[in-house]
Parts: C-alpha cells; sequence; structure tokens
C-alpha cells in the first residue's frame, strides 16, 4: 500500500471555545490557538483539527452553521484564521477544518429561504414532510438529543426533519444543487489551504427515501437505521472525493455514529476513492449498559478488547485505515472514564496512551489530554452549558429520576466534561481568559496544569511526546500487523504487532492489582530479545517469560 503522509501523522484537536482567550470576553479564540503553536510543536504533533469556527448562533457550540463563508465573531476574524494557517504552515503543522454538511443552523440563510414557502428554490436543500393523517410526526425517530427528530412549521404546514437540535435542520442529500453548493464551499477552504476536513456525522446524509417509522426493535422510535450508512452514502462521498478532495493533497476523516466495519472499510478503502480515515465510537460505548448512554455502568474490559482488536484486525485485513482515540469534545475524559484519575492519575493516563498510540491508525489526542485533564466533576445544573446536557436534565426529571441521580448521570456522561478550558498554568482560571470564562474550569487547575507538565521530565505530556516520536522513527507502529494477546485476561490488555522482520509487545495492565502477563507459548520466542521502548514505571520488568505488571503498568518491548 502506498504510504500516505496521514498514516504517519499525530492529529490534536482543538476545541477553540476552550482553548486559549485572549480577549478576556471568556471564550477562546484563533489569536489564542496562534499563541499556543509553539506548544504543539513541542508536544511534536503533525496537524490540528479545529472544531467548527464557523458563523453560528452556536446552539451546539458551532455544529450549527449559519454561514460556512466566515468566521464566528468571538473566534476573530477571516485575516486572524489566514495567519493561524500560514504561521502554522511556517512551523509544518497542516490545519484541518471540521466541517457539518449533515445539517446547518435554522438560523441559515438556505433554510430562511426553505422555510419561508413551499414553493421557494430552497424549500428541497432540507427534508420537509407532511404529518401523518392525524397530523403527528411523518415518523417516529428520535433526535440524538431527545424527543422527537420532526419540527412542525407553522406557517408551511410541514415538518423538517432535525436528527440532532431543533436548531439543526438536516439538508437534503438528495438534491443535486446541494450537493454542488456542499462542494463548493469546501473547495473555498481548500483554495485557502487547509489541509483538509473532519465530517460531521457523514455517514448520515443518506436517508431512506420512504421515511418509515421504527418498529422500535432497537430502542424505542429509534430510526437509526434508516439513515445511518444509509442508501446513497458511498455515492455521495464517492462524489465529494471527486469534486474535491482529489483535487488536493488531503485528509479527510469521517466522523462515523453507530457505523459498521464493513462499511468503514469501504468508506477509507483508497481505490474506492472516499475518505481517508474514519472515527467509530464502539469502543467508547462499553460502558453504557445494554447500549444505554444516560445509564451508568461499569466498563466492559472484554468488550473493549474485543472490539479495539476487531478493527485493528478488519480494518488492516480491509484495506481501510482507522482514526484512533481516546477523547474528543463528546466524551468524558478518558484517564477519569477507563483509567483512575486519583492515586494512579499519571499511570493510568499514561497507559491508555500507550494502549491506543501502538495501534495500527492516525491518532487523535484531544486538548488537555497531554497532560491528563480529567472531568470537571459538576455539582449542580447551573455548571452545565452543553444543549444535551441540559435536554437530558428535563427528559431525565421528566422519567422520574432524583436531582441526585441526575447530577450523578450528568457528572459521568456529560458532554461538557471534556469542554471546560485547557488548565495552562496555576493562576486565576487556569491561565485560559482574564474574564470570566464561559464555562467553569475544574477546580484542580493549580496542580493539573501544562506549566507544570512541562517542567517534570516524568509528566503525562513527555510520554506523549514519546509516543509520537516512536511513530515518527518505528514503522512497525504504522505497518504491522496486530494479534490480541491473552484474550481470556480480564485485566491486562496485551497484543503484538509484527512485521516479518521485528515485533513490538504491548502489555497494558488496567487495573490497580498487580498482574503477570505470561508469554503465550504460540509464538516462538527463541532466539528473540526484547528492549524496553516505553514504560510507565522507572523499573519495569526486563522481557522474560513471566512478566510482572503493577497498578496501571504498560510496557512496550521492540523485539528483534
Ligand atoms: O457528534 C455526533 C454524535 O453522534 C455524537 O457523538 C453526539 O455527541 C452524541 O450522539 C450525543 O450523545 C457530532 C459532533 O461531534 C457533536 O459535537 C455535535 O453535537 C453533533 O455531531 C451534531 O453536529
Amino acid at each position: 500500500m502506498k504510504q500516505e503522509w496521514w498514516q504517519k501523522a499525530v492529529v490534536y484537536q482543538i476545541y477553540p471555545k476552550s482553548f486559549q482567550d485572549t480577549t478576556g470576553n471568556g471564550v477562546g479564540d484563533i489569536q489564542g490557538i496562534i499563541k499556543r503553536l509553539d506548544y504543539l510543536k513541542e508536544l511534536g504533533v503533525d496537524v490540528l483539527w479545529l472544531t467548527p469556527i464557523y458563523t453560528s448562533p452556536q446552539k451546539d457550540n458551532g455544529y450549527d452553521i449559519s454561514d460556512y463563508y466566515s468566521i464566528h465573531h468571538e473566534y476573530g476574524t477571516m485575516e486572524d484564521f489566514d495567519q493561524l494557517l500560514k504561521e502554522a504552515h511556517q512551523k509544518g503543522l497542516k490545519v484541518i477544518m471540521d466541517i457539518v454538511v449533515n445539517h446547518t443552523s435554522t438560523e441559515h440563510e438556505w433554510f430562511k429561504q426553505a422555510a419561508s414557502s413551499k414553493d421557494n428554490p430552497y424549500r428541497d436543500f432540507y427534508i420537509w414532510k407532511d404529518g401523518k393523517e392525524d397530523g403527528s410526526e411523518p415518523t417516529n425517530w428520535q433526535s440524538k438529543f431527545g424527543g422527537n427528530a420532526w419540527q412542525y412549521d407553522e406557517k408551511t404546514g410541514q415538518y423538517y426533519l432535525h436528527l440532532f437540535d431543533v436548531t439543526q435542520a438536516d439538508l437534503n442529500w438528495e438534491n443535486e444543487k446541494l450537493r454542488n453548493e456542499v462542494y463548493k464551499m469546501m473547495q473555498f477552504w481548500f483554495e485557502k489551504g487547509v489541509d483538509g476536513f473532519r465530517l460531521d456525522v457523514i455517514n448520515l446524509i443518506s436517508k431512506n427515501q420512504d421515511f418509515p417509522d421504527d418498529d422500535g426493535s432497537a430502542a424505542p422510535g429509534d430510526g437509526r437505521k434508516f439513515y445511518t450508512d444509509g442508501p446513497r452514502v458511498h455515492e455521495f462521498i464517492h462524489e465529494m472525493n471527486q469534486e474535491v478532495f482529489s483535487k488536493y493533497d488531503s485528509m479527510t476523516v469521517g466522523e462515523m455514529s453507530s457505523t459498521t466495519l464493513e462499511h468503514c472499510v469501504k468508506y477509507t478503502k483508497p481505490e474506492r476513492n472516499e475518505l481517508s480515515m474514519t472515527f467509530n465510537f464502539h469502543h467508547l460505548k462499553v460502558d453504557y449498559p445494554d447500549g444505554e448512554k444516560w445509564e451508568i455502568g461499569e466498563m466492559d474490559f472484554q468488550a473493549l478488547k474485543q472490539i479495539l482488536s476487531k478493527w485493528q484486525v478488519g480494518m488492516n485485513e480491509g484495506g481501510g485505515w482507522n482514526a484512533l482515540f481516546w477523547c474528543n469534545h463528546d466524551q468524558p475524559r478518558i484517564v477519569s472514564r477507563y483509567g483512575n484519575d486519583g492515586e494512579f492519575h499519571k499511570e493510568s493516563a499514561k497507559m491508555l496512551a500507550t494502549t491506543i498510540h501502538m495501534m495500527q491508525g492516525t491518532p487523535y489526542i484531544y486538548q488537555g489530554e497531554e497532560f491528563g485533564m480529567t472531568d470537571p466533576k459538576f455539582t449542580s445544573i447551573d455548571q452545565y452549558r452543553d444543549v444535551e446536557s441540559l435536554n437530558m436534565y428535563n427528559i431525565l426529571q421528566a422519567n422520574g429520576k432524583s436531582e441526585e441521580e441526575i447530577l450523578e448521570i450528568l457528572r459521568r456522561k456529560s458532554r461538557d466534561n471534556s469542554r471546560t478550558p485547557v488548565q495552562w498554568n496555576g493562576e486565576k482560571n487556569a491561565g485560559f481568559t482574564d474574564g470570566t470564562p464561559w464555562i467553569e474550569t475544574a477546580r484542580n487547575y493549580r496542580e493539573l496544569n501544562a506549566e507544570n507538565a512541562l517542567k517534570d521530565k516524568e509528566s503525562i505530556f513527555y510520554h506523549y511526546q514519546k509516543l509520537i516520536q516512536l511513530r515518527k522513527e518505528y514503522n512497525i507502529i504504522t505497518d504491522g500487523d496486530y494479534e490480541l494477546l491473552a484474550p481470556e485476561d480480564d485485566k491486562i490488555f496485551a497484543y503484538l504487532r509484527s512485521t516479518d522482520k521485528e515485533k513490538l509487545l504491548v502489555v497494558n495492565n488496567f487495573y490497580e492489582d498487580e498482574v503477570t502477563f505470561t508469554l503465550p507459548e504460540h509464538i516462538d520466542w527463541t532466539g528473540l530479545t526484547g528492549t524496553i521502548l516505553l514504560s510507565n514505571y522507572p523499573d519495569s520488568d526486563s522481557m522474560r517469560e513471566s512478566i510482572k505488571l503493577r497498578a496501571y503498568e504498560s510496557i512496550v518491548y521492540y523485539i528483534k
């Protein structure tokens, strides 16, 4: 397989709203990103992904775009953006934009036109339907943020579809004019010099045109099967590739909601000319009891190993390419979730990092993850900002849950867990802003911050830095085959990466208890010597038949 630059790259995700404020209005901005470019160079990442910075009413923090061609005023101006692009490129950093084309804000000019009358030329840019005979919603599909996914429009007497917030109206991809508008807009950003796109929920763009009711076999009125990896999705993405991506040396990553391995192979197989790589979320649902996000459950460790391994092997065999990640702006902090944010904070954060970074694919680091930021553990509903959390608060209340139970659920599940300001230093507001931050800073910022991490040679930051360097130095991390070892073990996540010349043995203890990893017998280890490439303890066992692992201990052996 021809190697592409993005197969050896590490991406850093910036959520601009919470990254760095330079104006004192409490909201991060583009100048703040420019200010931190040297920090990102020091970490060693290659690509920056900015979550949406376009003009937006910010009902969903920018995933509700009202103008694709301008910068949201709180973040700065187009000149600021051009400066960021220029300075990032001068430093050898690439920049990818987050683009949302499954839906727009209802404040987008297209939607305003569309909603003005049934015969407006833009009407068909969105998905409008008559109600059922009794006037109720056209289907029983649920919005991902709660409630029915259709909103009635008084003026024209029809419903429009919104899979997300009521202000995020789904675009009608069946309409060729709409598609061409989208391609033109993407070209505009490429012509400016951006290096690619992260495509928001791109596997939801093709809806089953019969718009059937869901029989509720997955969840009541779920609806996902009628628009997830839908009938024409590959055709649309291929067209997008031919019209736009193929004309530039770009990388594209599709965010895939509830997708399958088979579809992701198709999305990313080079000869199909669709996308460079995909995000899927199955490994982040192993703590959802019966698939229910808004219920608290323990992490199912066996499921975690099986899922990640299935995708490692399946994407490799199928010729596709994975995006690797634990954290993003929609997920609680991984160290608080699958790790330990108390006594073993450092050890578990490093262990989790190693587990994912030694796999095949392109790793993504979400702002603050590189020095182990934790969930803020909010205690009052007033501290939350996210539309989804606020909706769920009301829904859970209506379902009869107590205030205490709801707050506990949000404390573990809310997307705001990852949206608190980046903790730069121990000063006021963690060095994020001189004003009042739009969302509270986690309380632990005085100790846990980037400045302290940079001063401590043993910090999580330098562990990430080392992981990034290793990926550059050892091709096996990019190319090697993957095999899960000790699959039955209920504490250890161990795997082997192999080429015909060398191997990497990666052993991780996901728990506090001391455990022993035994080299599996089905592999012939005679004549092979292993040296430690990386570990999260200063005195880890050298490679031997039985390897002792302390709390969250993680060791990478290079074997020849
Ligand atoms: O998220 C899509 C998505 O399906 C989620 O991960 C979502 O946060 C989850 O289903 C809620 O429980 C993307 C963006 O990353 C997210 O921030 C946006 O809110 C969403 O699309 C709509 O644009």
